[in-house]
C-alpha cells in the first residue's frame, strides 16, 4: 500500500477515475463515459474537451446568479486571505450576524432568526430537531411525532430520509425515525395535467392532515415539513389554497409547520421565499442553495421569533440548544453569501424570475404533443416534463435525454422520466428559447 500512495502522490496514476465514489449516480455507467466540466461562465458550463452547454437546471438548483459572477468570486477571494476560519462555538465573526441580519429582513414576518449549516439535509435535520426540542422546554414533551408528505424529498440524512418519501431514498436504511407519518402527495395528472402555475385542483388534501391529527391527537405531534413545491420528485407545485389550509389546520392544533425551500428560496418562484408568493408564514423555513449562489457550501434555518425566544430562558451563561456544526456560518459561506444577496438585489433578480415566468411557462408548454410527453408543469422559472415510461425500464428514457442533451449543449436533470428545468434567473428570452429547441429536438429523437 506504501507504494500505491507515493504513486498517487506523484500523478503516476492520473484520469483514474476509480476512487471517487459519485453520489446519485450510476457509478459504473458515468466512469465508462464519464461526463466532466471544467469550467463555468454566465448561463455555460464548458466540458474538460472545451464544448459549451447551456445550463438549464442552475447546477443543481442552486447556482441562481449564473456562474463565475467576479463579485461573488472576488467577496470569496478577500474572505480566505482576512479571516479563514473562525471558531463556531462560543466564538464567532461580524459577517455571520451581518448576513442573518440581511436574511431576517428578506425573510417574511416573523422569521427574523437563522440558525446556519452547511447542506440543506443538515438544514433539515437541524429544523426537524428545534421542532422537538421546542415543544420539549415549553413542558410538552409528549409531541414528538413528525409529518411529512409522500414524495417529498428532505435530504439524506436520517430526519430528512424519515420525513421525505422517495421510496428508493427509504428502503435501504433501516427502520428510520419512529413516529413519522406522511401526508398524501398532491399529484394527479387527469385533474392537473398540463397546469401553468398551482393547479386549481388539490388544495382539500390538506385536510388529510386533520385526519392524521385524529389518528394521533395532536398532543404527540410537533411539526409538518412540506416542500412549497415539491421539486426533486419531479416538479409539483402546490394547488390553489392548499399551503394555506395547512398553515390553519397547524395553528388549530400548536402543530409547527416547516417549509423546505432548499430550492424554492432565492428567487426560484419570483420572490425570496415561496412562503411570500403564497402569503403563508411557516414557522421555519430551510434554505440552502441558491444563499451563496452555489459558490461556498451554505445552509440554514429561518425561525420564528416565538420559536426562538422559547429558548431563551433559564440562566444566561448556559447553552441553549446543544446542536451546530464545526462549519456553521463559515466565513467564506458568509461572505459568498453577502455577495450573492448583492447580485440578487442590484441586479433585482427574483423580480426577474417573475417577469419570465409566463414566457417561461409558454415555451415550456411548446413540448405539449411531442412524442412521449404526458404532462408539462411549470412554476416561476421550474419546468417538469413527464416523459412516458419505456414498459421494461422506468428512467431509461429521461436518462437518454439526459446523455443526448449534454451532447448538444444542454444540461437538463432527471427523475425517474421527468425532466426538471430550472435555469439561473439571468436566463435571457433567447436563452428560454434555445433550450427548449433544444430539449424538443432530443425528444422528438428518443427510441
Ligand atoms: N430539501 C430539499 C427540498 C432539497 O431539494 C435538500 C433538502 C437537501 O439538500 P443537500 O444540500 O443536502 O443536497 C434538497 C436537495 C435534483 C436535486 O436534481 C435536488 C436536490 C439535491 C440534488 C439534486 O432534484 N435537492
Amino acid at each position: 500500500m506504501p507504494q500505491a500512495r507515493t504513486e498517487a502522490v506523484a500523478g503516476a496514476v492520473p484520469n483514474d477515475l476509480e476512487s471517487f465514489w459519485i453520489p446519485f449516480t450510476p457509478n459504473r455507467a458515468f466512469k465508462k463515459a464519464p461526463r466532466l466540466i471544467a469550467r463555468a461562465k454566465g448561463m455555460h458550463y464548458y466540458t474538460v474537451e472545451g464544448r459549451a452547454v447551456l445550463d438549464g437546471t442552475a447546477g443543481l438548483w442552486c447556482c441562481n446568479a449564473g456562474h463565475g459572477r467576479d463579485e461573488i468570486v472576488a467577496a470569496i477571494s478577500r474572505q480566505a486571505a482576512e479571516l479563514d476560519y473562525a471558531p463556531a462555538f462560543q466564538f464567532s465573526h461580524p459577517k455571520a450576524f451581518e448576513l442573518a441580519s440581511r436574511l431576517a429582513a428578506l425573510a417574511p414576518g416573523e422569521l427574523d432568526h437563522a440558525f446556519f449549516c452547511n447542506s440543506g439535509s443538515e438544514a433539515v435535520d437541524t429544523a426537524l430537531k428545534i421542532a422537538l426540542a421546542y415543544h420539549n422546554v415549553r413542558g410538552q414533551a409528549s409531541r414528538v411525532r413528525l409529518i411529512g408528505r409522500e414524495r417529498g424529498y428532505h435530504g439524506v440524512g436520517f430526519g430528512g430520509i424519515s420525513v421525505g418519501g422517495i421510496a428508493p431514498n427509504r428502503k435501504y436504511f433501516g427502520a428510520l425515525l419512529a413516529g413519522v407519518d406522511h401526508l398524501p402527495h398532491t399529484y394527479n395528472r387527469e385533474k392537473q395535467a398540463f397546469t401553468k402555475g398551482e393547479p386549481e385542483w388539490g388544495g382539500h388534501l390538506a385536510d388529510e392532515l386533520d385526519r392524521l391529527v385524529a389518528l394521533h391527537d395532536a398532543s404527540t405531534i410537533a411539526a409538518v415539513i412540506v416542500e412549497p413545491m415539491a421539486g426533486s420528485t419531479g416538479v409539483l407545485p402546490p394547488p390553489k389554497g392548499y399551503l394555506e389550509r395547512l398553515r390553519a389546520i397547524c395553528n388549530k392544533h400548536g402543530i409547527l409547520l416547516i417549509f423546505d425551500e432548499v430550492i424554492t428560496a432565492f428567487g426560484r418562484l419570483g420572490h425570496a421565499f415561496a412562503a411570500e408568493r403564497y402569503g403563508v408564514e411557516p414557522d421555519m423555513i430551510t434554505f440552502a442553495k441558491g444563499v451563496t449562489s452555489g459558490t461556498v457550501p451554505m445552509a440554514g434555518v429561518m425561525v420564528k421569533k416565538g420559536v426562538y425566544d422559547a429558548f431563551m430562558n433559564g440562566p444566561e451563561n448556559t447553552i441553549e440548544l446543544f446542536h451546530g456544526y464545526t462549519y456553521s456560518a463559515h466565513p467564506l459561506a458568509c461572505a459568498a453569501a453577502l455577495a450573492a444577496l448583492d447580485v440578487y438585489r442590484e441586479e433585482r433578480l427574483f423580480e426577474r424570475a417573475k417577469k419570465l415566468e409566463p414566457v417561461w411557462a409558454e415555451a415550456a408548454m411548446a413540448l405539449k404533443g411531442l412524442p412521449h410527453v404526458l404532462d408539462i408543469r411549470t412554476i416561476g422559472l421550474v419546468a417538469g416534463i413527464d416523459l412516458a415510461s419505456r414498459p421494461d425500464a422506468v428512467g431509461g428514457r429521461a436518462y437518454e435525454a439526459m446523455q443526448k442533451g449534454f451532447e448538444q449543449g444542454i444540461m437538463m436533470r432527471i427523475t425517474a422520466d421527468t425532466i426538471a428545468l430550472s435555469p439561473p434567473l439571468i436566463v435571457r428570452e433567447s436563452e428560454i428559447s434555445e433550450i427548449f429547441d433544444k430539449l424538443g429536438r432530443v425528444i422528438r429523437g428518443l427510441g
